[in-house]
């Protein structure tokens, strides 16, 4: 049993983690967010400093989009529908080299990039929220989709990339405390219960399960 709290981004907000896994070639990302608006970025890897590449995901007029540039264009792979907003909702992303599949709330949507490039490198830091540049902002690439930063909460406790979690936090401007019920989206794995209190959530465990989330 531990206890996990829920950031909350409000456009200018970020946190910035450092990479948590090799994923040059095949990145894998599943997060949930429970957005409040219809416009922002949610997730970024890339340094503009050093390289081009980039992976983003983001909230574009209600639709999510994922966008990767490996060195020779941008992909661009963008969720059928609308999300609702004021919900959490689940993405998972599986590139692999040029070919990417997005999957919100079960739905899939596969795209490719353009060029030769098959490589997402040098790996950038991880950053969630934010984006927007200006003082004490980070820079993004052109085509990240989004250049203000998500409005909302994303449950980093359960954010895995290439089935790892999130590190320590880095930097970090303008992040506070999730309002919303962080058990509202069961968190919990293998049947373990969900316990919140004061914003913040604890999974207890069936016998044989044990981690953050029971994942374990
Ligand atoms: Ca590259």
């Amino acid at each position: 049993m531990l206890q996990v709290s829920t950031p909350s981004f409000n456009r200018t907000s970020y946190q910035e983690y450092s990479s948590p896994a090799p994923i040059s070639l095949t990145t894998s990302i599943s997060l949930s967010f429970h957005p409040t608006s219809s416009n922002g970025l949610i997730l970024y890897i890339g340094d503009v400093s050093t390289t081009r590449d980039f992976l983003s995901l983001s909230l574009v007029s209600g639709r999510i989009q994922l966008r990767y540039d490996l060195g020779s264009g941008v992909a661009i792979i963008a969720s059928s529908s609308v999300i609702p907003l004021n919900q959490w909702t689940s993405v998972t992303v599986n590139r692999v080299r040029k070919d990417g599949i997005l999957v919100v709330d079960g739905v899939s949507t596969n795209g490719s990039s353009p060029g030769f490039a098959g490589l997402l490198n040098p790996v950038g830091n991880l950053y969630i929220g934010g984006g927007a540049g200006g003082v004490g902002g980070y820079q993004v690439s052109p085509n990240a989709g989004s250049h203000v930063g998500l409005t909302g909460c994303v449950d980093t406790a359960t954010l895995r990339v290439n089935s790892f979690g999130l590190g320590a936090v880095i930097s970090s401007r303008g992040v506070i405390q999730c309002q919303v019920d962080p058990c509202s989206h069961s968190p919990c794995q293998n049947g373990g219960s969900c316990v919140s209190s004061d914003l913040t959530y604890s999974c207890v465990c069936p016998l044989g399960y044990s981690g953050d989330q029971c994942q374990e």
